[in-house]
C-alpha cells in the first residue's frame, strides 16, 4: 500500500459545497444573456445584471463575442473601448464595462440569489481590466452591497461608502486584476453594485497611457463573487475505484473559487481549480502509484487541515 497527500491551499478560507453553488452572484461571469448586445449601454441584457434598479447609474455596457455588427463596438476581444488593443474575457465570452473617471460614473449592479445572513463575513471579489482606449487609470473601484435602495439620479458619484474598495493602481490593460475584500453582512444585502465611488481627486488618477484616445478611465468587469468566508473546506467524499478509474476531488468548479484554490502534490503546485478528476495511477499524479489508498486533504490559508478524502483503489 502506498499513499500520498494532495494539499489544496484555499485563499479566503472558502471552498465549494459539493451539491450547490456557493457564489451568491447570479450569472457571475456575465455570460448568460437574453440576446446579444446590439449597441452600447445594454448591460441589462445580461441575466441578473443592469445599472441601478432604483434609478440612475448611467449606461454601463455589455460585451460579448456574439456581437455581430461590423462596427464591433461591443465585441470580444476587440471593441470600441479597446480600439487600440483587445481584451479577452476572464472566462468564456463576455464581460461588463463602466466609465469610472472623470466626472461621470457608470454603475454596474448584479443581483444575488438570496439575501446575505446577518453577522456573517463574506468574501467579495471581482476582476477588472483597464481598456486600451483609456488615458487614465485609477485605484478606487469599489463594491457596495445593499438591498437595492441605492440610487443615483444625477449620474455623478453615489454618496455611499462601499464595503470593499481597491487601493492598488488598476492599470493593467492586458491581464485581469483581482479586487478582493471582505465585510460583515447586515442581513439585508441582495445586490452588489460596482463603480468608482471616490471623488475624482481621491481616485488616484494616473496619466497611464498618454497616447490613448479617451481622456477617461474605462474598466471591464468580469467574474464577480460573494462567498461565505467561513465556508468549510471540503476535499470530497471517501470513495472506492478500480485501477485506472478516476475519482473527483474537491468541490465543483465555480467562478470565484477556481482561482483561489491551488492544488499541490507533496508541496509542488500543479493546478488551480475548485475540484478536478484525478486518476491515481496516471502520470498526472505519480506513475509509481496504482493500487492502494490515497489521501486527499485540504488546507486553508490559516493553516487548518480538514478531513481528508480517502480514495481506495481496489486491486
Ligand atoms: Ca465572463
Ligand atoms: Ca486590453
Amino acid at each position: 500500500m502506498q499513499r500520498f497527500v494532495i494539499i489544496g491551499f484555499l485563499l479566503c478560507n472558502i471552498a465549494l459545497h459539493g451539491w450547490a453553488q456557493v457564489n451568491l452572484v447570479i450569472n457571475p461571469s456575465i455570460e448568460l444573456h437574453d440576446t446579444c448586445p446590439m449597441a452600447f449601454g445594454q448591460l441589462s441584457l445580461a441575466d441578473g445584471w443592469d445599472t441601478l434598479r432604483n434609478g440612475g447609474g448611467n449606461t454601463p455596457d455589455l460585451f460579448n463575442s456574439c456581437y455581430s455588427n461590423s462596427n464591433n463596438y461591443c465585441g470580444v476581444p476587440t471593441n470600441w473601448w479597446n480600439s487600440a488593443g483587445y481584451q479577452f474575457s476572464k472566462d468564456e465570452k463576455g464581460y461588463a464595462g463602466l466609465l469610472a473617471y472623470p466626472y461621470i460614473r457608470e454603475i454596474v449592479q448584479g443581483s444575488l440569489y438570496e439575501s446575505l445572513t446577518y453577522g456573517k463575513e463574506y468574501c467579495v471579489k471581482s476582476f477588472v481590466n483597464l481598456s486600451n482606449f483609456s488615458k487614465f487609470s485609477i485605484s478606487s473601484i469599489g463594491f457596495y452591497l445593499d438591498d437595492g435602495q441605492i440610487s443615483n439620479p444625477w449620474d455623478v458619484i453615489p454618496s455611499v461608502s462601499p464595503q470593499v474598495i481597491s487601493y492598488q493602481q488598476l492599470n493593467d490593460t492586458l491581464g485581469w486584476i483581482k479586487v478582493e475584500g471582505s465585510f460583515i453582512s447586515s442581513g439585508t444585502e441582495t445586490y452588489i453594485t460596482i463603480t468608482n465611488f471616490n471623488q475624482d481627486n481621491l481616485s488616484n488618477p494616473l496619466l497611464f497611457n498618454p497616447s490613448a484616445s479617451s481622456n477617461a478611465a474605462y474598466y471591464y468587469i468580469d467574474d464577480v463573487s460573494v462567498i461565505d468566508i467561513d465556508l468549510p473546506a471540503f476535499a470530497g467524499n471517501d470513495t472506492y475505484i478500480y485501477p485506472g478509474d478516476s475519482a473527483f476531488i474537491g468541490r465543483t468548479p465555480e467562478i470565484g473559487l477556481n482561482d483561489d484554490c491551488v492544488w499541490s502534490i507533496n508541496g509542488v503546485p500543479f493546478d488551480t481549480i475548485a475540484g478536478m478528476w484525478v486518476k491515481p495511477d496516471s502520470a498526472t499524479l505519480n506513475t509509481q502509484l496504482s493500487n492502494g489508498v490515497y489521501f486527499v486533504s485540504v488546507r486553508d490559508t490559516r493553516g487548518n487541515i480538514y478531513k481528508p478524502q480517502m480514495i481506495t483503489v481496489i486491486k
